[in-house]
C-alpha cells in the first residue's frame, strides 16, 4: 500500500460495503467513499490542478473534510491543513507561503478569507450553505457538490500513480521565531507510520474509533483518519469534542471499541464522569497525546473507567514518535518507547552526543516516519537535523534502563494549551503593536483544564491605561482565539538581564 487513498480503493474493490465514516445520519461506506474521492480528483484536473500544487483544507470535521483530503492527494496536490480557529494573521501567511491556488472550506471559512490579500488563492470549494457571491477581486466560489460533479465526465481518464516520495501534506507548525513553517510529508512518511502504529496498538478491521479530535493536525487526521482507513476499519466522527456527549455515546453505542484525546479532553471526561457516573463501556483502548497526561488523570481514569491510558508522543514533522506498549506496563508518567522500525534517543544538548539512561538531555529520532523538510526552507531543515539523519524534537527528557521515555520539559518556548500548540513569540508579536502596549512577555501557566494556558505580562506605554478585555479582544481579531491570554497582568517594567533578554522564570503574578 502506497498512500491511504489507495487504501481506500483497494477497500472499496474488496468489501465495497463496509462503513468507513458513520456522521450525523450519514453511513458512508468504502464504496461511496472511494467514487466520491474518485470524482474530486478528476474535478481537481479538470479544474487544473498539477502535481504538487496546493490546494488547502479550511474546514470543521465532515466527510467533505475526508473526500477532498483524500481527493487531493490521489489528483498529486498537496494539503495544506488549516486550523479553522486561524485568522488573519495565521490565514494570510499560510496561504501566502503555501502559495494555496485552490481551498476548499466553509461559508464562514470564506468570510475570514476574503478580506486577506490572497493573490494566488483563485478558487474556493464551499462546502455547506454557500455564501453569497464573492465580491469583485476575491475567489471564485464552486458549491462543493457541483465540484465533484465535474469530476464525472473525467471519470474514465487514469490518475496519475501516487509514489512514496510524492509530496502529501503541508503542515504548519512554529518556530521559535513567530512564522509558522511548512512541514512536508510524503506518502511514505505517512505509511511508514501508520504501518507501524496500527501494529503496535492492534488496530483491526473490526475496530470502530469515536474520533472527535480535530482533522486539521496530525492527531485526528494522521491517526485517527489514516489508521481507519489504512486498515479498512471504521470511526464515528464528530464535528467537536463534546464530553457529555462522548459519555452518552461510550454508553450508548457498544460497537465502538477505540478513543483517541488530548490529555484536557480526558480531565472533561472524568468531571462529567464524576458528575454523572462513569459508563459501562466496552472500549479496549483509550489513548492519549498531544501535551502530558499526568500520572493523577491516568490512575483516576483507570479507577472510573477501568482502563490505563495507552500514552503515545507525536509531532507534526514526525507524526508518532513514542508509544508505551498495547501489551505490557503501559507505566504512567511515560511516554514508552519507539514504534517498530522507528529509532530515538536522547542525546546531550550541545556536544549532541548520546546520554546514558536517567540523564536528561534532548530527545531526538530517526526512521522513514520523520518529515524531508521545511517548505522552502532550507535554513531551518538544516538546523532541525543532527548528523546522521536524527531529527532534533526540541523535548526534552530521559530515557529508563528499561526503555520508557519521560518527557521532561521543552527546549524550545512552546506552550501546550488543550493540546494545541502556542508559541509565545507570534502572541507576543501581535500584541507588541497594540497602541497602549509598551513591552509585552507571553507566558505559560499550569490549568486544570487546559494542562497550560497562556498569560501576558505587559508595560502599558506612558499614559495609557489598557485593559485586559481589550487586549484579548485585540489578540483574538488577529490570531485563533485559543491563543489569546487567559490573564494579564500589568507590571511596571519586565525583568531583564545585563543583555536586555527577557528573564521570563522572573515573572510573577499576584495571586
Ligand atoms: C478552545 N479554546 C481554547 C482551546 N480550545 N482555549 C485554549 N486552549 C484550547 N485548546 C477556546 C476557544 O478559543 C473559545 O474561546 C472557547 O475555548 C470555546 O471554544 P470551543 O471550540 O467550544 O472549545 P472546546 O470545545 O472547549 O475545545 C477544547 C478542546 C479543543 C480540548 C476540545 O481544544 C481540542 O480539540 N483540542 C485538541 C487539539 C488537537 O487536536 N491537538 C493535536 C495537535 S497534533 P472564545 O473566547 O472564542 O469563546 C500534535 C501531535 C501529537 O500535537 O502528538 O498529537
Ligand atoms: P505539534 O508540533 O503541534 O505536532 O506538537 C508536538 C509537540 O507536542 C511535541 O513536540 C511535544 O512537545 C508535545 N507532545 C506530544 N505528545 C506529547 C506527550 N505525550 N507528552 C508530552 N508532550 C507531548
Amino acid at each position: 500500500m502506497r498512500s491511504i487513498a489507495e487504501a481506500v480503493l483497494t477497500h472499496a474493490q474488496g468489501v465495497p460495503e463496509r462503513p468507513a465514516l458513520f456522521f450525523e445520519e450519514q453511513t458512508i461506506s468504502y464504496g461511496q467513499l472511494a467514487s466520491e474521492v474518485k470524482r474530486f480528483a478528476h474535478a481537481l484536473t479538470t479544474w487544473g490542478v498539477q502535481p504538487g500544487d496546493r490546494v488547502a483544507l479550511f474546514l470543521e470535521n465532515s466527510p467533505a473534510f475526508v473526500v477532498a483530503y483524500l481527493g487531493t492527494q490521489l489528483a498529486r496536490g498537496i494539503v495544506v491543513l488549516v486550523n479553522t480557529q486561524y485568522r488573519q494573521v495565521e490565514l494570510t501567511h499560510i496561504f501566502t507561503d503555501a502559495g494555496v491556488r485552490l481551498g476548499v472550506t466553509s461559508a464562514e471559512g470564506a468570510e475570514a478569507l476574503q478580506p486577506l490579500a490572497l493573490p494566488m488563492l483563485k478558487t474556493l470549494v464551499i462546502a455547506g450553505k454557500l455564501a453569497d457571491a464573492p465580491p469583485a477581486g476575491a475567489p471564485e466560489y464552486i458549491p462543493f457538490t457541483a465540484f465533484v460533479a465535474q469530476g464525472e465526465a473525467a471519470a474514465q481518464h487514469p490518475l496519475p500513480l501516487l509514489t512514496p516520495e510524492t509530496p502529501a501534506i503541508l503542515a504548519y507548525t512554529s518556530g521559535t521565531t513567530g512564522r509558522a513553517k511548512g512541514a512536508l510529508l510524503s506518502q511514505q512518511n505517512i505509511i511508514a507510520n501508520i504501518t507501524s502504529l496500527t501494529a503496535a496498538w492492534h488496530w483491526t478491521r473490526q475496530d470502530r474509533l469515536l474520533l472527535t479530535l480535530p482533522l486539521f493536525h496530525a492527531h485526528g487526521l494522521m491517526v485517527g483518519l489514516h489508521g481507519t482507513l489504512f486498515i479498512g476499519a471504521s470511526a464515528v466522527l464528530r464535528r467537536t469534542f463534546d464530553a457529555a456527549e462522548v459519555l452518552a455515546t461510550l454508553r450508548g453505542d457498544p460497537s465502538i471499541t477505540l478513543f483517541f484525546g488530548v490529555p484536557t479532553m480526558y480531565a472533561r471526561l472524568l468531571a462529567e464522569a464524576e458528575r454523572q457516573g462513569a459508563p459501562a463501556h466496552r472500549l479496549r483502548l483509550f489513548v492519549s497525546g498531544s501535551a502530558p497526561l499526568s500520572p493523577q488523570l491516568f490512575d483516576t481514569f483507570e479507577r472510573l473507567f477501568g482502563q490505563r491510558i495507552l500514552e503515545r508522543y507525536g509531532m507534526t514533522e514526525t507524526i508518532m514518535n513514542l508509544t508505551n506498549p498495547y501489551e505490557g506496563e503501559r507505566r504512567p508518567g511515560t511516554v514508552g518507547g519507539p514504534f517498530p522500525g522507528q529509532e530515538a534517543r536522547i542525546v546531550d544538548v550541545r556536544t549532541r552526543q548520546p546520554l546514558p539512561p536517567g540523564e536528561i538531555g534532548e530527545i531526538e529520532v530517526r526512521g522513514p516516519h520523520v518529515f524531508a523538510g521545511y517548505w522552502y526552507r532550507p535554513d531551518a531543515t538544516a538546523e532541525a537535523f543532527s548528523a546522521n539523519g536524527w531529527f532534533k524534537t526540541g523535548d526534552l527528557g530521559w530515557c529508563s534502563a528499561d526503555g520508557y521515555y519521560t518527557i521532561t520539559g521543552r527546549a524550545r518556548e512552546l506552550i501546550i494549551s488543550g493540546g494545541y500548540n502556542v508559541y509565545p513569540r507570534e502572541v507576543e508579536e501581535v500584541l507588541a503593536a497594540h497602541p497602549a502596549i509598551a513591552e509585552i512577555a507571553v507566558v505559560g501557566r499550569p490549568d486544570p483544564d487546559l494542562g497550560e494556558k497562556v498569560v501576558a505580562f505587559v508595560v502599558a506605554k506612558a499614559g495609557h491605561t489598557p485593559n485586559a478585555a481589550e487586549i484579548i479582544a485585540f489578540c483574538r481579531e488577529q490570531l485563533a482565539s485559543y491563543k489569546k491570554p487567559r490573564r494579564v497582568v500589568f507590571v511596571e517594567a519586565l525583568p531583564r538581564n545585563a543583555l536586555g533578554k527577557v528573564q521570563k522564570h522572573l515573572l510573577t503574578e499576584p495571586v
